[in-house]
């Protein structure tokens, strides 16, 4: 049986269009579950929105809609932001469905009869830019100490969850279980987090207050506190208390991607309900940094988005994806800037991968009549084909560890290296000799299949560039490679014909001379 791979990411706010942060972290989401795909594992991607609570009833007010009705028109944008940006998921959750109540209901019984919930006075501070409770003591300068945000002082009736009964339970989970949080600098903020008392989450908000959401099981009075409804997407998306079968195919996740932001709802709420109801743990919960601009997080209230339809159409989404994905390693924040774009496309893209495209499909085509050449027997032991069939192992180890950069960064070597092969063979020298026709192609034999490599590992990051590539070679796309030994076999075939195809990262609009 194939082995399964599980991801999510965050379910978004439907307040506002997704911008570059959003983006991220599904690009981050969609390059993994590629990945797994091509390692023929049997993958679940899901991502999704977050539609109760505070923040968007009150959207939906200013737009004088009633939530449910404002909720569905924001889908479109999320939708088609990820189409656009070529995110393969398998599921879209809302967290509006019927099948997602369900379970949320379930859950709470559940942790009612365990004892685990109990009623009492909330007294403290609410920011509704979070939708997170916050004590006296959290705030900074009186206001939310992750938003900045305004925070309203709420005194009621509430429901409780007794999440101070576990913190012994899970601090020691986490020291026990290394990469649980990763990277281990948000595993430390936890620790240091845990090292405070924890308080019971209050898990409801009076109706009167607040209507918008799910109603608190066997009470007309309550509704469910936004986060508590929405960290258990992740269980009810794969059949808990729904579909047994598919719940035991897919649970435990193998990882939650999210932002830095959300980490302690992650890291510390979330784990708490699983442990309280019997259910296992996720494997990974790892943190992302901000996109940040001007010095500050890019956010929607804030006002400061950065809109990536637009630099998608512009540069194309491949160069959108390369940028996100090569610019910070991930965990840090990164500072956004178009120049940074740019600069990219003209060097790594355009220059560097474009141009030895271009340059070896060019040279195919003027002295071989368009077909790859046949190789010479020692083209085997070609030091930079065997450097292009090296990096199977450490780009993998690369992936599997959650660093696309370092992979990224293994590729692009070789990408260089091929392009100063070219300058050191000189293939337009060995064309004027008949002496060197054998060795005119077996460097562009050399060269087709160092990028046919370099494209098959490129499948995850830079779905569209990949698949032309392959195409152009006229090797099957996708090409999945799933062992070292395959890895290691020639891919193109001589006699083929390749097409050349226009620029893989053509010359900017607004640079062309
Ligand atoms: O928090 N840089 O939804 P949200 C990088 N509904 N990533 C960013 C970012 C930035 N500047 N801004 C946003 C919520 N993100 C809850 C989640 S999950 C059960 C509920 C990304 O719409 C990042 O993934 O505020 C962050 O964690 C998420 O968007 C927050 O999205």
């Amino acid at each position: 049986m194939a082995t399964k791979y599980y991801i999510t990411t965050p379910l978004y706010y439907v307040n506002a269009k997704p911008h570059i942060g959003h983006a991220y972290t599904n690009i981050l989401c969609d390059t993994f579950a590629r990945f797994h795909r091509l390692k023929d594992e049997d993958v679940f991607f899901m991502t999704g929105t977050d539609e109760h609570g505070t923040k968007i009833a009150k959207a939906a007010k200013d737009q004088g809609m009633e939530p449910k009705a404002y909720a569905d028109q924001m889908i479109p944008h999320f939708e088609s932001l990820w189409k656009l940006l070529g995110i393969q998921y398998d599921f879209f959750f809302r967290t509006t469905s019927q099948m997602h109540r369900g379970a949320v209901q379930q859950i709470l019984k559940d942790l009612e009869a365990k004892g685990d919930i109990y009623k009492s006075k909330y007294v403290g501070w609410y920011s509704v830019k979070s939708e997170t409770f916050y004590s006296e003591s959290e705030l900074v300068d009186g206001k939310c100490p992750d938003t900045g945000g305004e925070v309203q002082r709420i005194e009621e009736e509430n429901y409780f969850f007794k999440m101070s009964k576990y913190r012994d339970w899970l601090i020691d989970y986490i020291q026990k279980t290394p990469g649980f949080i990763q990277p281990d600098m948000r595993r430390n903020e936890i620790l240091g987090f845990l090292k405070q008392p924890l308080e019971d989450l209050c898990i409801t908000r009076p109706r009167e207050r607040l209507s918008w959401g799910i109603p608190y099981p066997g009470s007309d009075e309550y509704v469910i506190y936004v986060w508590f409804d929405a960290l258990v997407n992740y269980v009810s998306g794969v059949g808990y208390a729904r579909d047994a079968e598919q719940f035991k195919k897919w649970w435990p996740a193998d990882v939650h991607v999210i932002g830095k932001d959300i980490l302690r709802h992650h890291a510390v709420y979330w784990p708490i309900m699983l442990k309280a109801c019997g259910i296992e743990m996720p494997k990974k919960i790892l943190a992302h940094g901000w996109w940040t601009l001007s010095g500050a997080k890019v956010s929607k209230s804030s006002g400061n988005v950065v809109d990536p339809v637009g630099l998608s159409e512009k540069y194309g989404v491949d160069a959108f994806r390369y940028f996100l994905l090569n610019e910070v390693t991930l965990g840090l924040d990164g500072a956004y800037s178009e120049d940074l774009i740019r600069e990219r496309y003209r060097t790594d893209l355009a220059n560097d991968l474009g141009n030895l495209w271009f340059r070896t499909a060019s040279m195919i085509d003027r002295y071989f009549g368009g077909k790859i050449p046949k190789p010479g027997p020692d083209t085997g032991s070609d030091a930079l084909l065997s450097d292009a069939k090296a990096l199977f192992s450490p780009v993998r180890e690369a992936m599997e560890t959650y660093n696309p950069r370092d992979a990224l960064g293994l590729i692009w070597k070789v990408v260089k290296r091929a392009n100063q092969y070219v300058e050191e063979n000189k293939p337009w020298q060995l064309a004027k000799q008949e002496s060197g026709k054998q060795k005119l192609a077996d460097v562009l034999f050399v060269l087709a299949d160092t990028l046919a490599h370099m494209a098959c590992l490129l499948q995850p990051f830079l779905p569209g560039t990949a698949q032309k590539i392959l195409t152009r070679l006229q090797l099957k796309s996708p090409l999945a490679a799933k062992s070292k030994s395959d890895f290691e076999q020639m891919f193109v075939k001589n006699d083929v014909s390749i097409e050349r195809g226009d620029a893989l990262f053509p010359k900017l609009e607004d640079e062309a001379a």
